[in-house]
């Protein structure tokens, strides 16, 4: 049976589902949830995405965002099924799911801890978006023109443009299939590439005022309090051009960004260059990811938080542990 006559099967009963996402959506959360809402809708279902606030600004141009509903946190409603994206565990939906509500669980990170009552996880896709036009395509869906700018657009940011090692022969021929589907790439390098908001800039001027690199150049981090980002209500503000531009520094391997998203509450980003495996760090500290993007956060002191991850850190640098 291919995933998609299986998600059908588990669908059928109930004609709705609940699409979810994770927290702070990216592109590949957002574009593989709205392409599988629209082959869902194809069937004449009413799938719904929740999410608890505006989506970021950079994604507003994803088509069939009409589907994506603000629902504040809490409890979903019962026995509709929930098909989560995207998410490594249940804590990064940020609802509570009925425990009689059938959860299928599409993911491609290797943190994932399998908590659906269905798993198709794939640690071995660039994206979400990669898996679900596999189950897409393996299931016979048409893939509207509409759908296909929504998967490259998860594909592409998720892969910093078919840039990080995780890309395979495999994206790049989804990429390309995509290209034949019609996904409108005007679209994309207009509103994905060639526009951010305001906040990514104040957030980088102020990080760049107080970072901090190693004595052998491998490790860069800085530090943004949450005075700091409260005064210019940079608190929801994008960190990822900042982190990759930390990352990008010659010689850096570690790039690390603590960001106080409330009083004594912080979010540690973590990317590595070429061999240090972030994933088992920030799993440490809680959190999850991949073994070149991954977070956590993590409650207490800014200051002392940045030592310890610091201390963790660096042994995997000098040590030589994963090279
Ligand atoms: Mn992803």
């Amino acid at each position: 049976m291919s995933d998609w006559t299986k998600i059908c099967s588990i669908l059928a009963e109930s004609k709705e589902a609940i699409i979810l996402v994770h927290e702070k959506a990216d592109g590949d959360c957002l574009g593989s949830a709205l392409a599988l809402a629209f082959s869902l809708h194809e069937l004449g279902m009413k799938p719904v995405i929740y999410y608890p606030e505006e989506i970021p600004l950079v994604y507003r141009f994803l088509p069939g965002t009409e589907m994506l509903k603000i629902k504040a946190p809490g409890s979903l409603p019962e026995s509709i099924p929930v098909i989560a994206v995207d998410c490594a565990d249940k804590k990064r939906v940020v609802y509570d799911i009925p425990t009689n509500s059938p959860i299928i669980n599409i993911d491609h990170h290797v943190s994932n801890d399998y908590f659906g009552t269905y798993n198709i996880v794939d640690t071995d896709a660039a994206a979400a978006g990669e898996i679900i036009y596999r189950i897409l395509k393996d299931g016979g869906v048409r893939i509207s023109p509409d759908m296909a700018t929504c998967l490259y657009v998860a594909i592409s940011t998720d892969t910093g443009s078919f840039s990080y090692s995780n890309i395979t022969s495999e994206t790049m021929k989804i990429a390309s299939e995509l290209l034949e589907l019609g996904s409108d790439m005007n679209l994309i390098r207009e509103n994905l590439y060639e526009k951010r908001p305001l906040s990514e800039l104040l957030t980088i001027k102020a990080a760049l005022a107080n970072f901090c690199i190693s004595e052998d150049g491998k490790l860069i981090n800085c530090l943004l309090d949450f005075d700091t980002l409260n005064k210019d209500e940079l608190i929801g503000a994008d960190t990822d051009g900042l982190i990759g531009l930390l990352r990008a520094t010659d010689g850096v391997e570690v790039a690390l960004i603590f960001k106080e998203i409330e009083i004594g509450n912080v979010k540690v980003s973590l990317r590595s260059k070429s061999y240090v495996d972030v994933n088992i760090i920030a799993r440490e500290f809680g959190g999850g990811g991949h073994s070149r993007a991954a977070g956590c956060t993590i409650k207490g002191n800014i200051h002392e938080i940045k030592d310890n991850v610091l201390k963790m850190v660096t042994p995997y640098l000098t040590g030589g542990i994963n090279k």
